[in-house]
This record gives C-alpha cells, structure tokens and sequence, in this order.
C-alpha cells in the first residue's frame, strides 16, 4: 500500500521523482507555486512549456488536464503541470478539480514515477474554498495510492495543513 503524506513546506524543495504545478492553461508562468516553481526549475522548464505550447497546445492545455515537463535545477525529476478549475460560486466545478488531481496521477503513471507531490491546486489565485479543496483532493488520490509509493501534499500554511489532515482522516 503506497502511503499518503501531508506536511507543511515548499514544493520545490521536494524530493520526489515529479512534482506538479498549479498552472494556467497558457503554460507560459504565473505567480504562487507556478512562478516558484519556473523561478526555482530556471529557464529550462519554461522553454520546454514554450516547445509544448508551438508543438501540442496550440490553444493551451484546458482546466482538468495535466502535461510534464523535465525539473530543470529542481531536485525532482519531472514537474507535471495541471491546471486546475477558477472557483465560481455559480458553476460547480469540481470534477475539474478532482480530474486535475487524476490527470497528474496518470501522467505520473505513465513517466514510471514512484512519489509524487502536489501543491494545494486552485487554493490560491484560483479562489477555491479551502476546506473543499482540501476534501476534493484527498478524495481524488485516494483510490490511487497503490499506484505509487508515496503521494505527499505540500502546504504552505498551516490552515491548509490542518484542513487536508482533517479530510484525510475523515475520508480514509
Ligand atoms: N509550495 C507549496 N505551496 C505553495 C507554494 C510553494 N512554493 N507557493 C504557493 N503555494 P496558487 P491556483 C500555495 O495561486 O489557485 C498562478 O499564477 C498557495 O498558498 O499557486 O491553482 C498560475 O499561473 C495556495 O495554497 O494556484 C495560475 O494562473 C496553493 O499553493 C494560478 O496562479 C495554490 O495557489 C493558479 O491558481
């Protein structure tokens, strides 16, 4: 049974063989954990976006879906971009959440990668509510973790923290 972690830190100091971005669709950067990310990886992860975009996604990689790039100076081997829905009070969204989560589980399956760490996705600029997000992820790895050796979240405060250590102990 692969284990399922929740700590407090800072994505791009994971060691783990992929970690994933909280992107846009347009690949090409932000600000929170994509703009940490781009800013730490250097500028090969960018021009790899770049090739993605000319060569692939000519119209950007749509909310819900995931694609990897290498990690550049990071030290893990692979950064799995997905991006995650906008939160609208209006529109229910969160199957783009979880296939957000899926999607990146997939394209890890599909790298061979053994650990995996993901960032809080659309808990941030994105306006998801944070308990939600911390129940809809949980709940969308959850029946995967055999798959790997290790998922770990990676929160960057501890409100999130407490939250996903709520929902994973009420959801396993
Ligand atoms: N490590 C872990 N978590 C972090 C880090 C870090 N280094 N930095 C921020 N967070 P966000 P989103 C937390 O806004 O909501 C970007 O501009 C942060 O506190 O990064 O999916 C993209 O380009 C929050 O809890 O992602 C998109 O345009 C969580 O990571 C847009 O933001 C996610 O916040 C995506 O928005």
């Amino acid at each position: 049974m692969g284990s399922l972690e929740i700590i407090r830190g800072d994505i791009t100091r994971q060691e783990v063989d992929a970690i994933v971005n909280a992107a846009n669709s347009s690949l090409l950067g932000g600000g929170g954990v994509d703009g940490a990310i781009h800013a730490a990886g250097g500028p090969d992860i960018l021009a790899e976006c770049r090739m993605l975009r000319r060569d692939r996604l000519p119209h950007g990689l749509p909310a819900g879906q995931a694609i990897a790039t290498g990690a550049g100076r990071l030290p893990a081997r692979w950064v799995i971009h997905a991006v995650g829905p906008v939160h609208s009070p209006s529109d229910d969204r969160t199957h783009l959440l979880e296939s957000a989560y899926r999607s990146s589980l997939d394209v890890a399956a599909e790298l061979g990668a053994e650990s995996v760490a993901f960032p809080a996705i659309s808990a941030g600029a994105y306006g998801w509510p944070k308990e939600s997000a911390a129940f809809v992820a949980v709940s969308s790895v959850a029946d995967r973790l055999d798959d790997f050796e290790l998922v770990r979240f990676v929160l960057f405060s501890d409100e999130l923290h407490e939250l996903f250590h709520r929902a994973a102990s009420e959801l396993l």
